[in-house]
């Protein structure tokens, strides 16, 4: 099958209006990769959902197709979101791919570089507030109220429609439901889409795992974070639009959410690049974070099992983090007998 994309795929289990014709990149269908050295090592039979493969380089495409056909259907002419750097690269792709005017709020000097240069890179008008995600979200929710403007966050339920067609991919892919789905949570958007794709397959349904930052685990905690801080920006979130549904998730499931530190995000991530050749963003690897963590606790949940750890976004976003604290290469003359000498051959 030739692919065109999310909605051309499942647009017939979608709930969005089919008034206009898709605005897509060719979005989804990513692949499932088996992760057969980390996952030996852990106990587990381990595949990755390696979402940074999407146009823009996160999971956020599946829901930007959606929402941003749904604005077009509706008339919008100019589009809104806050974020922490990922739904600002998608709604800015996807309002460039339908003539929309893009607006992005971003929290000053809390996003990942890729992310903002894809925002400008896509002709978003980027602007950046003294203030967390939450802030951001608050002002774009209400000026959406007040003005004639389209709001593309997670609270529009026509993300969810897209982003549930992940749950489908991931069981047709492994060839059943996994016994666990492991990734992080933020806004809490993407692990409600999933539920809400497992949910509306009818058949088994996974058992979820969410992991937070530890400087921003409001679920984790029962309370709203203030002044959210995690080097995983992209989770630096303290008050989730998705939180309820969220725990409805959880708790329907028989799941768990916890909290990760950033050295425990830092080593996950450093493991799936060195260890299995996949480079994801910090935040990605909170849920396999969140996993190794749970496994060290508590074996028995996951021993033998099937585990799908959904990495959302390419490592390539944030090349500070993919840099930081390795010593920079080492400069050598032009000589092979020296290029031998320090390679230790
Ligand atoms: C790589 O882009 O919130 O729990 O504004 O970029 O659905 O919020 C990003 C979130 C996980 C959390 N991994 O997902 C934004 C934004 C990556 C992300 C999450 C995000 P949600």
């Amino acid at each position: 099958m030739v692919w065109r994309g999310l909605i051309a795929a499942f647009g017939d289990r979608m709930n969005i209006s089919k008034a206009v014709p898709p605005v897509t990149l060719f979005e989804g269908n990513t692949p499932l990769i088996p992760a057969p050295r980390l996952g030996a090592s852990l106990g587990v039979d381990l595949f990755l959902k390696y979402e940074g493969l999407n146009p823009t380089g996160s999971f956020k495409d599946r829901g930007m197709t959606t929402a941003i056909t749904q604005a077009a259907a509706e008339g919008a002419e100019t589009v809104i979101c806050a974020s922490t750097g990922n739904t600002a690269a998608s709604a800015a792709a996807y309002a460039s791919r339908a003539g929309m005017q893009c607006v992005v709020l971003i929290p000053d000097g809390k996003i990942a570089l890729g992310k903002l240069a894809g925002a400008l890179a896509y002709g978003a008008r980027v602007i950046a507030i003294s203030g967390s995600f939450d802030d951001g979200l608050r002002m774009v929710r209400e000026a959406s109220d007040k003005a004639p403007i389209a709001l593309v966050n997670s609270v529009n339920p026509a993300r969810l429609e897209g982003q549930k067609t992940a749950a489908w991919e991931v069981t047709e892919q492994l060839g059943s439901v996994p016994d666990w789905l492991c990734l992080p949570v933020g806004n809490a958007g993407n692990i409600s889409a999933y539920w809400l794709g497992f949910t509306e397959s009818g058949g088994d349904r996974p058992r979820l795992l969410g992991a937070q930052a530890a400087g921003a685990a409001p679920i984790v905690l029962g309370h709203v974070v203030d002044q959210p801080e995690t080097m995983a920006t992209a989770i630096r979130i303290g008050n989730p639009a998705r939180w309820k549904q969220a725990e409805a998730a959880l708790q329907e499931s028989n799941g768990n959410i916890l909290a990760v530190t950033d050295e425990e995000i830092f080593a996950a991530y450093r493991r799936l690049a060195t260890e299995e050749g996949v480079f994801c963003e910090p935040s990605s690897a909170a849920g396999v974070a969140g996993l190794i963590k749970r496994i060290n606790e508590d074996r028995t949940a996951y021993e033998g099992r099937k585990i799908v750890c959904v990495l959302t976004g390419h490592g390539l976003k944030d090349p500070d983090s993919a840099v930081r604290g390795i010593p920079a290469p080492e400069t050598i003359p032009a000589d092979v007998d020296v290029l031998l000498k320090s390679i230790g051959m």
